[in-house]
C-alpha cells in the first residue's frame, strides 16, 4: 500500500520513535499530523518532516494523559482532515525502576495514564475518522517488556502487556471493518527512554546501552513503514525487535570498550 497522500498521526512525537516516525512516514509522500506535550521538541520535529517531503505537516499541544487534551486534539484535527488514515499510539514510557515494596504511587498512575489509559483514549477518539476500507491501521507501539517482566519492571511490564491486550481486543472488535490493528514491540532502543525512566541521570541512562548496538528510533520507524505499507488485505498483528545483542532481558552482550 502506497502512502503518498495518507493522513498519519502520531502520539509522542516530540522525540524518539515518534519523531523518526514523523520523519519515515513524510518520505513516503504522507500528511503528517504530530501531538505531544513539548511543544518546542514537537516544532522541531515539525520542521524535519517537512523538510523529508511530508504532503503536510500539522503539530498540536497533546498529552494522552489527559481526556480533555485528547478531545481537544481531536477537535483541531477535524478542521484539517475529515478522515485519519493510521494512527500511530506511540505515546508512553517508563518512570522509574523501583521495585513494588518501594515503589512510588506519581510513577505508578503517571504510567497507567500515559501508556494504557492514554491509549484507549487515542484509540476511542480516532477509530471514528478511520476509513473503513483503504488498508486503515491502527499502530500501537508496546515493548518486549508486554512479553515477559523483569525486576523493578512490576508497574512498567504490567501496562505493556496491558497495550497487547488492548491491541487485541481491538484487533476483534474491528474485524469486518478492514481497519487493521497490530503492535509494535521494541526492545532495548537508545531513544529518551532511559532518560525518563531515570528521571535525567543521564550517567545512569547511559550504563543502560553502555557496550550494546542498541535499537536506534530510526530501525523501528523503518518497521513502521514497512508494516503499513503491506497491502490491505495484510495485517501484521504484532512484531518483536529487539537488537541482535540481546538475546533476553537478563542476556545482553556487552562488548567491552577500548
Ligand atoms: C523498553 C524495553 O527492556 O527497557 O520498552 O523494558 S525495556
Amino acid at each position: 500500500m502506497k502512502l503518498t497522500g495518507k493522513w498519519v498521526l502520531i502520539t509522542g512525537a516530540s522525540s524518539g520513535f515518534g519523531a523518526a516516525a514523523a520523519a519515515a512516514f513524510a518520505r513516503e509522500g504522507a500528511h503528517v499530523i504530530i501531538g505531544a506535550r513539548r511543544m518546542d521538541k514537537l516544532n522541531e520535529t515539525a520542521t524535519a518532516a517537512r523538510n523529508q517531503g511530508a504532503a503536510s505537516v500539522a503539530a498540536h499541544p497533546l498529552d494522552v494523559a489527559s481526556t480533555p487534551s485528547v478531545e481537544a486534539f481531536v477537535q483541531w484535527i477535524r478542521q484539517l482532515t475529515p478522515r485519519i488514515d493510521i494512527l500511530i499510539n506511540n505515546a508512553g514510557g517508563a518512570l522509574g525502576l523501583d521495585p513494588v515494596v518501594s515503589g512510588k504511587d506519581a510513577d505508578w498512575e503517571g504510567m497507567v495514564q500515559s501508556n494504557f489509559l492514554g491509549l484507549l483514549r487515542m484509540s476511542r477518539a480516532v477509530i471514528p475518522l478511520l476509513p473503513h476500507h483503504d488498508g486503515a491501521w491502527i499502530l500501537n507501539v508496546g515493548s518486549v517488556a508486554g512479553h515477559g517482566v523483569y525486576e523493578g519492571g512490576a508497574a512498567y511490564c504490567g501496562v505493556k502487556a496491558g497495550e497487547r491486550s488492548v491491541t487485541q481486543a481491538l484487533r476483534l472488535e474491528l474485524n469486518g471493518t478492514g481497519i487493521r490493528v497490530g503492535s509494535l514491540d521494541p526492545g532495548l532502543a537508545e531513544t529518551e527512554f532511559s532518560l525518563t525512566r531515570f528521571a535525567g541521570d543521564t550517567a545512569r541512562a547511559a550504563k543502560v546501552y553502555a557496550g550494546v548496538q542498541a535499537l536506534q528510533a530510526a530501525d523501528i520507524a523503518d518497521a513502521m513503514v514497512w508494516m503499513a505499507t503491506r497491502p490491505a488485505h495484510v495485517c501484521i498483528d504484532e512484531i518483536v525487535i529487539k537488537p541482535t545483542d540481546q538475546a533476553a532481558f537478563h542476556k545482553v552482550h556487552r562488548r567491552p570498550s577500548n
